[in-house]
């Protein structure tokens, strides 16, 4: 039988290829993979439980509803990320400041995480996959708890990204830089093995995925590229297929297999679009690169974008390759950004 690597025994074979302590990586890594397991048998069990179920009753710093799964995710990765020391905060989409870890080990720890803890929170209540993204950062600041400017940093700081989906199997897929792996969560005893090892996003595809409804909204070079989608070639494969789950993570997922374009554009009652840079766009950009595709805010490489604030937001053109490539050009012809 052949050996099945375990994200664990894969994590520690891998971190000789991280510049900074060897240990810590690996715990950090191993702490969202325990928080993710905990999660995801809430996440299963979700229906059978009355009280897990719809809104907790607040709403979130974008002013949304927050589900009660929501709260439970963000509750659960903060307190698994403090437990192990490394981290020495976060910045989440469910809090509306810095979570400063302020006693134990995690004062010191080297690291700050940005993370959505449960993304897709509309398909929650109605049984469709939903994810969780994370983003991490080497901290700027020398000591202390974590502090805003820590988390002003580039998309090409991050050392280490990924996301979990809850989907019709549990996935975790990461980047440390060094291409991207990802494991399937075997329930029955509750552990992740490498299944998808250095995935690669085909550099055609022909799969794009946006909120269609949204049309009349959409920049004239997103109109034009949706009906380019939509025109009969048999030379490059059009019509294209539209697919749109409203969970990001489950679009990007299956594009990265698949091949294919996600697009959430700047809309006139979004001017910004609607993903947040930090936990969002920056961490799913650093892998689909790592995976060989390209991702861009339509115009410029997001990686590259300064932040500014904690949840501000971005519009995102992502998936393989020659789509994005193909999706920019019409950008640059009927939308071109003013100099
Ligand atoms: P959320 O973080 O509140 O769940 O919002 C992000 C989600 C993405 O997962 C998804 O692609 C998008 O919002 C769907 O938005 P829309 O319903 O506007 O198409
Ligand atoms: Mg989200």
């Amino acid at each position: 039988m052949n050996h099945v690597k375990s994200l664990g025994e894969f994590i520690v074979e891998k971190q000789e290829d991280f510049k900074y302590a060897k240990g810590e990586l690996s715990r950090l890594l191993s702490a969202i993979g325990l928080a993710a397991r905990v999660v995801n048998r809430e996440v299963n069990k979700a229906g059978l439980m009355e009280d897990i179920l719809g809104d907790a009753g607040a709403e979130n710093v974008q002013g949304e509803a927050q589900k009660k799964l929501d709260v439970y995710a963000n509750d659960e990765f903060i307190r698994a990320l403090k437990d192990r020391g490394e981290v020495c905060g976060l910045a989440s989409e469910e809090n509306e400041g810095v979570i400063e870890f302020k006693s134990g080990y995690a004062v010191d720890g080297q690291y700050v995480v940005a993370i959505d803890p449960l993304d897709g929170s509309s398909n929650i209540d109605v049984n469709v996959s939903i994810g969780t993204i994370f983003s991490i950062y080497r901290r700027t600041s020398k000591s202390g708890p974590a502090t805003f400017d820590d988390f002003m940093q580039k998309g090409t700081e991050q050392v280490a990204a990924g996301y979990i989906i809850y989907g019709s199997s549990t996935m975790l897929v990461y980047t440390t830089g060094n291409g991207v792996n990802g494991f399937t969560l075997d329930p029955s005893i509750g552990a992740f093995f490498l299944s998808h090892p250095d995935m690669k996003i085909p550099e055609d595809g022909k799969i794009y995925s946006i909120n269609e409804g949204n049309y009349v909204h959409f920049p004239e070079g997103v109109k034009k590229y949706i009906k380019y989608c939509q025109v009969e070639d048999a030379a490059t494969n059009r019509p294209y297929t539209s697919r749109y789950i409203g969970s990001a993570v489950a679009d990007l997922h299956r594009n990265l297999i698949k091949g294919g374009i996600y697009i959430y554009p700047t809309t006139t009652s979004s001017p910004n679009g609607k993903l947040r840079l930090l936990y969002e766009a920056n961490p799913f950009a650093f892998i689909i690169e790592q995976a060989g595709g390209l991702a861009t805010d339509g115009f410029r490489r997001i990686l590259e974008v300064q932040p500014t604030s904690l949840h501000q937001r971005t519009p995102l053109f992502i998936g393989s390759k020659n789509m994005v490539e193909k999706a920019m050009s019409f950008m640059e012809e009927f939308s071109p950004q003013e100099a």
